[in-house]
């Protein structure tokens, strides 16, 4: 006869596990049902993207910049794979208190759901309906939780003498003293809640996905109008063709994103409208696509930087967009810069998925290109840039300028209304500053001693590039030959043969605009406006 004591620690052992099981399989339940329950309300409102996104509203700029850096591009995964793991080992926890307190431990369960609808509700777009996958989820998951911790209840054994395994949950010796638990009860239910809640998310995911192939088909059916001022071809000179170097247009594949969004909006070109509106607009408008695409379109090479780029950073790219010129549409709307006593100072654009972003009116009406996009690289604009309308102002970073899946543009001050970015402490306003990155060497690159190219681009949107310079090891400034200018708001290569005898050695290079501007050698970091300082790399020559 086994020990009765050791009978009973392994019976716990063995219902501890299945609690935390059954916290789990709650888990599951309310994300699924979530899931499909979002697909009637919108994708943005499924529990783990809600609270992605309130965590990313309340992440400090620092921090941000920190994500950013090491994740890239994967910081919103790494961000949903972090929350998946917290609410595994919460459920696995709740899912072992509901053991001891059935109750209580499956009503701990709405607390989650709570936190997800509070979150969803939240983000700048949030609006009561998006609760509901949440909700529904969360309610849900407390019944499956209660229900399998009924299953685990210790009950007595009945005492057939015989000592006979019970399937895979059987406990040595339970004929005994040591109690047992509805075994068959818990498999059927778990196994229920499973099926139940494959089901739901599969039927979730499909029914999302839908939504998203409609867009894309309104995507695919676009054809650009050929541009009424087409660009200028890029010189054949704007290319100085050094391995390793950026290329002069930045492919959209390769482009940098930067946003706030875990769920790409999907917008329907066919449904889209703009609408503008606000102080002193004495006739506010809404446009259509197509009313966008009836109008005299513009195409132009424009270089956008994010302000949260670091010097030497990869958040720049340069691309050739087709949309019309924003200035042309205010006027239309009879907006008035403040230079010509318009009462409003700032241009408030939101975007469908809550951002928004305020630019300068007179900044926006001088004459430059500002444009609401339309095509990138001759095509369509891509969804993760912003399909189908995004706005662009030359020489203001992307977080004061380029909002991305606009809906709306409001006429304001920048004494009434702090967009999004403003709230969370950077600048109001932020033009680009003069920037020169090293493309080649790499950093701890090992070129043999000789002739060894220096390359990489320079910015100063708006205001042109004038000159660059390379130094090795803080000695005499060199200067680098630029590239052919294609214009004022783009980029410009820029290449320099070093001399490199072996040993280690650092380069820098420095930037001089139009202005007569010359890059200060003084650190700052992104936050509030921008980073600045000369980028340097260092080498081993061999
Ligand atoms: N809707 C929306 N638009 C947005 C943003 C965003 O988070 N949401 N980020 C802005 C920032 S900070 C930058 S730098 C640019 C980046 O544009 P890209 O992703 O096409 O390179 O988009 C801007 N527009
Ligand atoms: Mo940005």
């Amino acid at each position: 006869m086994a020990d009765v004591s050791e009978d009973r620690k392994v019976l716990t052992a063995v219902r501890v596990g299945l609690a935390g099981l059954s916290g789990l399989l709650a888990g599951l339940a309310a994300l699924c049902v979530a899931e499909l329950v979002s697909a009637a309300v919108r994708p943005e409102s499924s529990p783990v993207t809600a609270v992605g996104g309130a965590v990313i509203d309340r992440t400090p700029p620092e921090l941000k910049d920190f994500a950013v850096r090491h994740f890239g591009t994967n910081d919103k995964l790494v961000l949903q794979l972090g929350i998946l793991v917290l609410l595994a080992l919460f459920a696995m926890a709740i899912g072992v208190v509901a053991l001891r307190w059935r109750r209580v431990g499956s009503a701990l369960v709405l607390v989650f759901g709570v936190v997800g609808a509070v979150a969803a509700v939240g983000r700048p777009d949030g609006h009561t309906l998006d609760a509901l996958p949440s909700a529904v989820g969360g309610v849900l998951a407390c019944g499956v939780l209660y229900l399998l911790a009924g299953r685990l209840a210790a009950r007595p054994a009945p005492a057939p003498a015989s000592g006979v395994s019970e399937g895979p949950f059987a406990v040595a010796g339970a004929g005994g003293t040591a109690g047992t638990f509805d075994r068959r009860g818990f498999v059927i239910a778990a196994t229920a809640a499973v099926a139940a809640s494959a089901g739901a998310g599969v039927a979730g995911r499909r029914l999302n996905a839908s939504g998203a192939a409609e867009a894309a088909a309104s995507r695919q059916d676009i054809v650009l109008p050929r541009p009424a001022s087409p660009a200028r071809p890029v010189p054949a000179g704007a290319e100085l063709g050094v391995k390793g170097l950026s290329p002069f247009t930045t492919p959209s594949k390769d482009f940098y994103r930067v946003d706030t969004a875990l769920v790409v909006p999907r917008v329907d070109a066919g449904s889209w409208r703009l609408r503008i509106h606000g102080k002193g607009v004495r006739k506010p408008l809404t446009v259509t696509y197509q009313d966008l695409l009836r109008r005299e379109l513009i195409e132009r090479d424009i270089t956008l930087t994010c302000v949260s780029n670091q010097v030497g950073g990869p958040y720049v790219g340069n691309a050739r967009w087709i949309g019309v010129r924003l200035a042309d549409l205010l006027r239309e709307a009879g907006v008035k810069p403040p230079s010509q006593g318009g009462p409003a100072d700032q241009l408030v654009a939101r975007s469908v998925d809550g951002m928004t972003i305020g630019s300068p009116v007179d900044t926006v009406m001088d004459g430059r290109d500002a444009m609401l996009a339309l095509g990138m690289n001759g095509e369509p604009l891509p969804f993760e840039h912003g399909f189908p309308v995004r706005m662009l102002v030359p020489g203001l970073y992307g977080y004061v300028s380029a909002c991305k899946w606009i809906e709306d543009l409001e006429l304001t001050t920048f004494d009434d209304y702090d967009p999004y970015w403003v709230k969370r402490t950077w600048s109001k306003r932020a033009p680009i500053k003069t920037e020169s990155r090293i493309d080649t060497p790499r950093p701890f690159a090992s070129p043999k001693s000789g002739k060894v190219p220096v390359a990489g681009v320079a910015w100063a949107q708006h205001r042109g590039i004038a000159k660059v310079e390379v130094r090795v090891d803080g000695g005499g400034w060199h200067e680098a030959r630029l590239a052919v200018e294609d214009s004022k708001d783009t980029w410009r290569q820029w290449t320099w043969e070093w001399p490199a005898s072996s040993g280690s050695h650092t380069l820098e290079v420095r930037a001089t605009d139009r202005d007569g501007y010359t890059q200060t050698d003084k650190r700052v970091g992104t936050v509030p406006n921008g980073a600045t300082g000369w980028h340097s790399v260092v080498v081993a020559v061999t």
